[in-house]
């Protein structure tokens, strides 16, 4: 019999607080219900899907491949769903959300245009309260972020650009009616994953496109198409194999065994020729000593460089586009369909902002250097105030009414990136800390949310009620993962894993760089002992609902 420990006489109280309702809050909801927890998912916006409910710019597309950008817990899910495109588009994706969303009947418990906005932790209650923007309250022994690490755009903080007289996007806010460019003067500020997808989909519908560049980056062909039934049949057939390696390496690769260093320029370019050929993030894995060696890395980025060289006609546009001040995969490595190409176009300008900074925005368009470009629109492909952004914006309150973001203030600190000291019963997916970014989302958001479940199942067979990150055990974490960073090329970048695109947050690599094997034995290993380095504790309550 399932005991529950919901108050009847109180329906906003729950095992479980949800917050999100992308992948990773739709399997948390999934598999706690499964474990006959009562459990709520509270959703900002009016649908399920996260990141993929938001980003709807022209040519949004994932850049891991569709076959392994899914769920792996329903075999009967992965056998029935058939993807079109090797990369899903973005409607494709939202459209499997929804379909999961269906399938497993998650809907009932999400409410949705739900914001929270503050989650305090009552220490004699051992609950979470939560309050959302319309003044609702509810609670739960348990939160769990599922909040996102790409959640809260981030707008350029550019003079008078409020002065605008034209349409302003930005690239993860975009209208569902869509946009309608053609005939537009439309100028494109940032050059990450969202601008170098929608740039050329972009120039394709506007009558100008003027493209403003801070940092030049790295992005490798997609050479994107339909995807052919008996590829998908192939791959089908052996699923669980494919997700068992996945569950060990993040998203499959031809991960090399060669080191860069160790073979003759002639090989290194073959090799290089070979996987550009293939395309996508592959190429990245090329030689393992790309993310470690300087060296090797200044080989496969040369590469890159001539290969921009040779496809872009104007040899001045071509120098601005050839990244200089990074290592390739410092920053995350782009994929793209016709992007350099683009730059061949005749209603496409290159406006390179190391050379020519923006001045201002005016009523009428940017001053940049001492040219005014005139424009009707304004797209800001400017990114994301990413990994902590969401939770930032939460008022989340701990044990003797700490502040997260105090806590946080110089960097996110955590234990296995899932749980914070001072903040007991409150997980995070994918946090920071965590492998987060650097892997296949869905594959660490199912991994997260394992962990997650398994402790549970713990504490309550255990007929404990709490559970908190030791400070001693997260601050050997946080050097862990400071020593596991400083081992690669990653820090040498001003990437958003530093927290370098937002003005006035602190330079912390905050993802976990090491190996997702690794990451997992280690999280495995703490559960083994106990949940060694966590405090346990059986607070006077009762305990959780038995196992089913
Ligand atoms: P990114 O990768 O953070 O890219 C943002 C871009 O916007 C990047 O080129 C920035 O230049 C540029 N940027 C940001 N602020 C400004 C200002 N003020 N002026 C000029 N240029 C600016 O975000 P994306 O949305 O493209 O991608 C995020 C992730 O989504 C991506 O990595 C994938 O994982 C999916 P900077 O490099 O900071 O000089």
């Amino acid at each position: 019999m399932i005991m529950t420990i919901q108050d009847p006489t109180d329906p906003r109280q729950y095992d479980v607080i949800i917050i999100g309702a992308g992948f990773a809050g739709l399997y948390a909801l999934h598999r706690m219900r499964g474990m006959g927890l009562s459990a709520r998912v509270y959703e900002a916006g009016p649908e399920v899907g996260g990141v993929w409910f938001w980003n709807r710019y022209p040519g949004a597309r994932c850049d891991v491949e569709s076959l392994q950008y899914s769920y792996s817990f329903s075999p009967e899910l992965e056998q029935e769903w058939v993807w079109t495109e090797k990369y899903a588009t973005q409607p494709e994706i939202l459209r499997y959300i929804r379909h999961v969303a269906e399938r497993f009947d998650l809907r009932r418990d999400i409410q949705f245009n739900t914001r929270v906005e503050e989650a305090v932790y009552d220490e004699a209650g051992a609950r979470w309260e939560l309050r959302t923007e319309a003044g609702e309250r509810v609670s739960g022994r348990f939160c769990v972020m599922a909040t996102g690490a790409l959640t809260v755009p981030q707008l350029p903080d550019i003079p008078g650009i409020e002065r605008f007289a034209g349409k302003i996007y930005h690239t993860a806010t975009w209208p569902h009616e869509g946009v309608d460019l053609s005939g537009r003067r439309v100028g494109v500020i940032g050059t990450g994953s969202s601008g170098i997808q929608a740039i050329p989909a972009i120039a394709k519908q506007a009558e100008q496109l003027v493209v403003f560049q801070r940092t030049a980056n790295f992005s490798i062909p997609a050479w994107n198409g339909p995807l052919q039934p008996e590829v998908q049949q192939t791959w089908k057939k052996d699923y669980r194999e494919h997700r068992r390696r996945a569950r060990e390496v993040g998203t499959l690769y031809e991960f090399s065994d060669k080191a860069a260093s160790q073979v003759g320029e002639e090989e290194r370019q073959r090799e290089y020729e070979r996987r550009w050929q293939k395309g996508g993030v592959n190429f990245v894995h090329s030689f393992n000593d790309l993310m470690v060696d300087k060296q090797s890395n200044d080989t496969i980025a040369e590469f890159v460089r001539a290969k921009i060289r040779a496809t872009v006609k104007d040899p001045q546009v071509a120098e601005s586009l050839c990244p200089k001040d990074h290592p390739l995969g410092s920053k995350r490595i782009c994929v793209d369909t016709g992007y350099y190409e683009t730059y061949n176009r005749d209603n496409v300008k290159l406006v390179d902002l190391k050379k020519t900074p923006i001045r201002e925005v005016s009523a009428s368009g940017v001053h940049a250097g001492d040219v005014h470009h005139e424009l009707d629109v304004l797209v800001c492909a400017t990114g994301f105030d990413a990994v902590t952004g969401a939770l930032r914006h939460i008022d989340i309150r701990g044990r003797n009414g700490q502040q997260l973001s105090r806590k946080w203030a110089e960097g996110p600190r955590s234990y296995l990136g899932l749980m914070t000291s001072g903040f007991p019963n409150l997980f995070i997916i994918t946090g920071p800390g965590s492998p987060s970014v650097l892997v296949n989302m869905v594959v660490g958001i199912e991994h997260h949310v394992g962990w997650i479940c398994d402790c549970l199942d713990h504490l309550r067979r255990q007929g404990l009620a709490s559970i908190e990150a030791g400070q001693a055990a997260e601050d050997r974490w946080v050097e862990h993962v400071n020593a596991a960073a400083n081992k690669t090329l990653f820090p040498l970048a001003n990437s958003w894993f530093l927290g370098a695109n937002v003005p006035g947050k602190p330079r912390v690599f905050m993802l976990y760089a090491a190996k997702l094997w690794v990451y997992r034995q280690e999280c495995q290993a703490v559960a083994d002992k106990g949940y060694e380095g966590f405090t346990l504790a059986a607070v006077p309550r009762p305990a959780l609902a038995e196992a089913p």
